[in-house]
């Protein structure tokens, strides 16, 4: 049979998956977006090129074992084709000396029913990122004849596209705090800019993080390209780094979604799951207290899990508590080893994109 692509939510049962690849993963050289979001204490300040081959391996391998546990369980997994990193990206409006890499594509592809939809990006040298998947689609579009591809207008991200009070890395986390609490963060509204990963699914409902990589124009073009949807923005004051709603706003079924503890969605944005009854809980503490070596993303990447149904949870092997709280929850919980793949961008969330899950458009939020 070939391929169908359909899926509406985070958590109906997936048939088909898009696994990331670790595969020639670069350091970027410095860029406004990154400049803002590399934490002020990486160890990846100052540094970038080709990540060494003995941790791309070692991601592989995880990702392949990621991706072959899925198939056991019956999943279709594809996965993407790595273009040249080491190339640079020049445009007419700017130049980055090298690219990034293909580990997440949930960044990059946003399935909405049978549509996946390439999103912007904002940092620059992730804007030719769509090219990984690219033998994907053109696939897909051949054997679904209901699919529909579609790409987001490439943004330019000139200068104009980025704050200029944010090109330090020395603001502090307390500024960074304060200026997450006015939404005042690093991408400007020149141009609609988001990610996928920015954008979470519950059915006729979608909700989107206002940050570091969307800004409202963006949030504004999601909501004229899916008329039929709602879109709601939301936004975490608690985040100095705000990029991606992944692991911080986790639904797991419908009714459930973990919040951050550090990042809680404030009271004047909970009206929407209160008024349908959906409760938020705050996920459990990391097993962690740093992020694995020249990692970009934070210790919360413990709430960053797939689900494969709304009973079945992969989580990161290592996350005992999360796992513990799923488990009391009353899911069953896959552990997933995966912390030595964090490093090329992110969690189990992120290294998958839907193609399939099973189940068509509800409404979750009759009450608006
Ligand atoms: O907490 O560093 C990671 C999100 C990756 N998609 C964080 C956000």
């Amino acid at each position: 049979m070939g391929t169908i692509v359909e899926s509406w939510t985070e958590w109906d049962p997936l048939r088909h998956v898009i696994v990331g690849r670790a595969t020639d993963c670069h350091i970027p050289p410095n860029e406004p977006a990154l400049e803002a979001k590399v934490p002020e204490d990486s160890d990846m300040r100052g540094q970038h090129g080709k990540r060494p081959q003995e941790m791309i391996d070692k991601g592989n391998e995880l990702l392949d074992n990621f991706a072959a546990m899925l198939e056991g369980r019956g999943i279709i997994v594809d996965r993407p084709t790595p273009t040249d990193f080491s190339l640079p990206v020049t445009t007419p409006d700017f130049h980055t000396d090298s690219q990034f890499g293909c580990m997440p594509p949930r960044d990059v592809l946003l399935t909405v029913g049978k549509e996946i939809l390439e999103a912007t990006m904002s940092y620059r040298c992730r804007w030719f990122e769509y090219l990984c998947y690219r033998p994907l689609m053109q696939r897909y579009f051949d054997e679904d004849p209901g699919f529909r591809h579609e790409a987001a207008p490439k943004p330019r991200l000139t200068d104009a596209d980025y704050h200029d009070n944010y090109l330090s890395e020395k603001i502090g986390v307390e500024q960074r705090l304060k200026w997450a609490a006015e939404k005042h963060f690093v991408t400007t509204e020149e141009e609609p800019l988001f990610d996928a990963a920015d954008v979470l699914r519950f059915g006729k409902d979608l909700v989107v993080q206002h940050g570091f990589t969307t800004n409202l124009k963006g949030i504004e073009w999601l909501k004229r390209h899916f008329p039929d949807h709602r879109v709601h923005t939301v936004n975490f004051p608690g985040d100095p780094y705000p990029i991606h709603i992944d692991a911080t706003f986790t639904p797991l079924r419908p009714g459930l979604i973990l919040n951050n503890p550090q990042r809680r969605l404030p009271d004047d944005q909970r009206g929407l799951f209160e008024r349908n009854g959906w409760e938020i809980v705050d996920a459990a503490q990391p097993a962690h207290n740093q992020p694995p070596a020249l990692c970009y993303s934070s210790v919360w990447l413990s709430m960053n899990v797939l689900a494969l149904d709304d009973k079945t949870v992969c989580v990161e092997a290592s996350e005992v508590y999360q796992a513990d709280q799923l488990d009391k929850l009353g899911f069953e919980v896959v552990p997933v080893d995966l912390r030595d793949a964090y490093a090329f961008g992110g969690g189990l969330h992120c290294c998958t994109a839907d193609v399939r899950r099973e189940g068509g458009l509800q409404d979750y939020f009759p009450k608006q």
